[in-house]
């Protein structure tokens, strides 16, 4: 039975050792919560690194076996793989950049081929268990490498990838040296996730920028497979903590926190030790508060959670103990006798103490400078069962594009952060209420179970998405049916693009002239009596005709202005168009080619084309949307046509179309073969003109009125050597 697997670094258990034995219990964390549905089913499973500093050889078998009862398996790290893999590329390279810290990142080589070994390492755990059929589902950025990893051993099995931190963008992403090997392993999954739809759409500018491959909305294709890239905003278990507000233990702790802060509005703050936290910032904010307005002194009190982690990296230390001192500074300023104004704690709590600080928190502060989704604020909003309190959120959290009805603020503006505590402590209730119903209702929706369907849900569609777009793909089947069909046919037409379907596109126009071996398949293809061969390009006639001259090829140029058949020496136009229109449509044309090095007009008989072809990456399609936008009125009522080509804006006669062009030509003609075969917009007008037994190829993109497709204009010339041999 096809089973489901959970792979990420950490497995969730809590483990002790106790006299020498091992006790491993479930992890109570949201991420494990909400997998638990899964992973804890039948014969699914979770693999990942146990979490114990190092497992001896001779312990290994032993913890193995009991973890196996939780459905859970381990792959055990030695130290040096830790200090590598985990502390060193993960923590230092990839946590930094990703986190927009860029300058903290240590590129050493080491942690590079660690970092390698070790997702190899969860590769070869996973072989052993995986079977075609499965559904394999990868945790975060320490496993950026595995999804390839697993792709090439298995071609079939649904892989989806979830990133749990922030994807950069593109200018720091590109700063890694190794970014390519790490795109190229993250796409080996069918669907990759992140918490926001800037992340992905990070993520899409990088990979189409960085390795060769191009992305139509939210699809990248890699060799012939098509990646689905989206947002899943992560939920947390909203009912659990609504539940732990009536629990004895909190209620309790709830009383405790109350009689000792009775005059004070609480402020509540709880993080892991990370510069990504803001920390440092949240403090001078409250200190600023104190100085500004010294009217809160023993009013308020900031309860402060820290808890600890990666303390010996020089720089977590180094943040330790600035914290350690600001807080020592801001409580000697202004503690009194009987109030301190930070309760700042370096450790952890159970789960009891976090929400009984919830429940009496008048304030939540979360002001990271950088954080994937933030599920602090979140556990804050749920657990807020009467509807009041006030959510302070950085804008730099993903959570924020959710929580709208937080106070959002931008975490480097120090005073920002103050003005929001200010405007929090005076909010009158019915102004809280409004927000924290709001925020409720979608915290407890948007909930970590649904965050886990939609997931899987949308990895079932994208492999789906993905067989469909495979049969339409050209394989050997398809091949010999129109080989068939071909040979069965007496009297063929075939309509050729030229330009992306039997060249590559060139960034001069002008170096696009035919090879060797294109003239010696179009010589092959025509010298057969049966055939009619058709050019049918948007190029300037007069090139066409240099290009292909003696060669006994019907052509049909600038899409369908002119036409010339083999034994005609004359060309023919479209009757009845005119160009009076030109002067006016060249002086905006000019104005955008002023305004964009690179770019460039072409003038043709009956169009003009604005050229972007050679314009930097990302600036060429802007100007061009702003140009199409403003083309849009301007040839209103004039009879014109927008065509958006390959790097291409072309203005023309709505008379002409290669779809007409190519239709006119078959009247009086009884083809029983059709074929045409194109790359850009402007063939979607042909494979929509042809009659339903025509064969009509896309060439780059399963999005098209074509009935098939194939990768590149290297199939096309296959695909066509196969049909001239084929007799
Ligand atoms: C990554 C991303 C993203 C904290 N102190 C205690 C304690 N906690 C719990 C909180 C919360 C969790 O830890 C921290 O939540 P984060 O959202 O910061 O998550 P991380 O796992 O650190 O980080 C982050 C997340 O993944 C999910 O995708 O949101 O952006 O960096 O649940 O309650 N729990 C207990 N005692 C504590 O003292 N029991």
């Amino acid at each position: 039975m096809a089973k489901k697997i959970i792979v990420s670094n950490r497995l969730p258990v809590k483990a002790v050792k106790k006299k020498n034995k091992f006790v491993f219990t479930s992890s109570e964390g949201g991420l494990a919560t909400g997998l638990g549905s899964i992973y804890t089913q039948e014969n699914n499973i979770w693999i990942g690194w146990p979490g114990l500093e190092v497992i001896e050889n001779y312990e290994q078998k032993e913890v193995s076996e009991k973890l196996k009862e939780l459905n859970l398996l381990p792959v055990f790290l030695s130290q040096e793989e830790i200090n590598q893999y985990y502390e060193g590329f993960s923590n230092e390279v990839l946590w930094p950049v990703f986190h927009y810290m860029p300058t903290y990142a240590k590129y050493k080589q080491s942690y590079w081929d660690y970092y390698y070994k070790v997702n190899l390492k969860f590769k070869e755990a996973i072989i052993q268990i995986a079977e075609p059929g499965d559904t394999i589902w990868i945790h975060d950025y320490q496993l950026l490498l595995l999804p390839a990893m697993l792709r090439s051993e298995f071609q079939n099995i649904s892989i989806g990838f979830f990133q749990h931190i922030p994807f950069p963008s593109y200018e720091l992403f590109r700063l890694i040296p190794w970014r390519a090997e790490l795109l190229e392993g993250m796409l080996g999954a069918d669907l990759i996730g992140f918490h926001t739809f800037d992340d992905a759409h990070h993520f899409t500018i990088a990979a189409t920028r960085i390795l060769p491959i191009q992305s139509s909305s939210n699809l990248i294709t890699i060799n012939d497979r098509s990646v689905v890239v989206e947002s899943f905003p992560m939920g947390i278990d909203s009912k659990k903590f609504e539940m732990l507000t009536s629990n004895d233990e909190v209620i309790l702790q709830i009383n405790n926190l109350r009689k000792n802060f009775q005059q004070a509005k609480i402020v509540v703050s709880i993080d892991r030790l990370d510069y990504s936290k803001g920390i440092l910032q949240r403090l001078l904010a409250f200190e600023l508060l104190l100085q500004l307005y010294p009217g809160y002194i023993e009013k308020i009190v900031l309860y402060m959670i820290v808890v600890p982690s990666r303390d010996t990296v020089p720089q977590y230390k180094k943040l330790h103990d600035d914290i350690d001192k600001l807080v020592g500074n801001i409580n000697a300023t202004f503690r009194t006798m009987n109030w301190h104004p930070v309760q700042y704690f370096y450790r952890s709590f159970p789960i009891e103490t976090l929400s009984a600080l919830y429940n009496v928190a008048d304030v939540c502060l979360v002001t990271p400078m950088r954080d994937g989704m933030n599920l602090v604020c979140k556990e804050y909003v749920a657990s807020r069962v009467k509807n009041d309190g006030v959510l302070i959120l950085s804008e730099m959290a993903g959570a924020s594009k959710e929580l709208i009805d937080a106070l959002v603020v931008n975490p480097n503006n120090i005073g920002a952060i103050t003005s929001a505590l200010v405007e929090a402590l005076h909010m009158p209730l019915t102004e809280q209420q409004r927000r924290m119903k709001q925020m409720r209702q979608l915290v407890s929706k948007f909930n970590i179970d649904h965050w886990v369907k939609l997931f899987m849900t949308r990895l079932l569609e994208a492999k789906q998405q993905q067989q469909s777009s495979l049969t339409r793909h050209i394989n050997g089947e398809v091949l010999d049916r129109i080989k068939t069909l071909y040979n069965q046919a007496g009297k063929r037409v075939l309509y050729l693009d030229y330009d992306g379907t039997l060249v590559g596109f060139k960034t001069n126009i002008d170096m696009a002239f035919p090879d060797q071996e294109l003239y010696d398949l179009l010589h092959k293809l025509s010298a057969d009596p049966a055939n009619n061969i058709v050019i049918i390009s948007g190029r300037n006639h007069k090139t066409l005709e240099e290009w292909f001259k003696g060669i006994r090829l019907d052509l049909i140029a600038e899409h369908g202005v002119w036409q010339k058949r083999h034994h005609e020496q004359q060309w023919q136009s479209i009757p009845g168009i005119n160009n009076k229109w030109k002067p006016e449509i060249q002086s905006i044309l000019d104005i955008y080619t002023d305004r964009t090095p690179g770019s460039f007009v072409e003038e043709k008989s009956f169009s003009l084309v604005w050229h972007y072809r050679k314009v930097a990456e990302g600036l060429g399609e802007l100007r061009a949307n702003e140009l199409v936008n403003t083309l849009r009125y301007i040839i209103e009522g004039k009879g014109l046509q927008v065509l958006q080509g390959n790097k291409v804006i072309e203005i023309k006669n709505i008379e002409v179309n290669k779809g007409k062009a190519a239709l006119s030509r078959m009247q009086n003609n009884e083809y029983d073969f059709i074929l045409a075969v194109g790359d850009d917009q402007t063939d979607e007008d042909i494979f929509k003109a042809m009659p339903p037994e025509a064969v009509t190829i896309k060439v780059g993109s399963q999005i098209s009125a074509a009935n098939h497709y194939v990768r590149s204009y290297h199939y096309v010339r296959q695909l066509l050597k196969q049909l001239a041999t084929t007799n």
